[in-house]
């Protein structure tokens, strides 16, 4: 159990996101990101933390947890750490994707992985747990180029978290 939790994601970037098959350039991907901030009050280390998501395999498959990445090292308290897809380096981000963290890893993988077309999940599990600590899940077809906000159990777009907090 850790004092970290996903407190705001940008599934589907401005742009290319839905490329399949095609080039999708490290801007492009590392456009689409997971932010996650320590809420407590002492350094947390990352190094027994895993970030997943839900894959589904096709329109039928009712999803599993599928390994984003692991961390190394510790996060500050009031600290906040991006997950962006692809591999970077961060000097290729625009501004945008680049303000508002602390800390910057890349998925190392070359491709996007937060779902679209599809509803998904940030789940925050210690290594070898088989239920995650933190999860925060959007509702498929997310605004192009919104970032959403934790709101509850529920990450959404900007405009309805605003509305719920009056
Ligand atoms: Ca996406």
């Amino acid at each position: 159990m850790r004092n970290v939790e996903t407190v705001r994601l940008k599934p589907n970037p401005s742009g290319k996101d839905r490329t399949r098959g095609g080039y999708a350039s490290a801007t492009q991907l590392g456009a689409e990101w997971v932010d996650l901030k320590n809420v407590g009050t002492t350094s947390c280390d990352l190094g027994d933390v895993e970030v997943y998501h839900i894959a589904y395999s096709d329109r039928s498959d009712s999803g599993r947890w599928e390994k984003v990445t692991g961390f190394n090292g510790k996060l500050p308290a009031g600290k906040i750490v991006r997950v962006h897809s692809g591999s970077g380096p961060i000097n290729v981000l625009r501004d945008e994707d680049q303000l508002g963290a602390d800390f910057h890893i890349f998925t190392q993988k070359d491709s996007y992985i937060w779902n679209n077309d599809r509803g998904d999940c940030s789940g925050l599990f210690m290594v070898g747990a088989s239920q995650p600590f933190d999860k925060a899940c959007y509702d498929a077809y997310p605004p192009e180029g919104e970032v959403l906000q934790r709101s509850g159990n529920k990450l959404v777009p900007t405009s309805t978290a605003a509305s719920r907090r009056l």
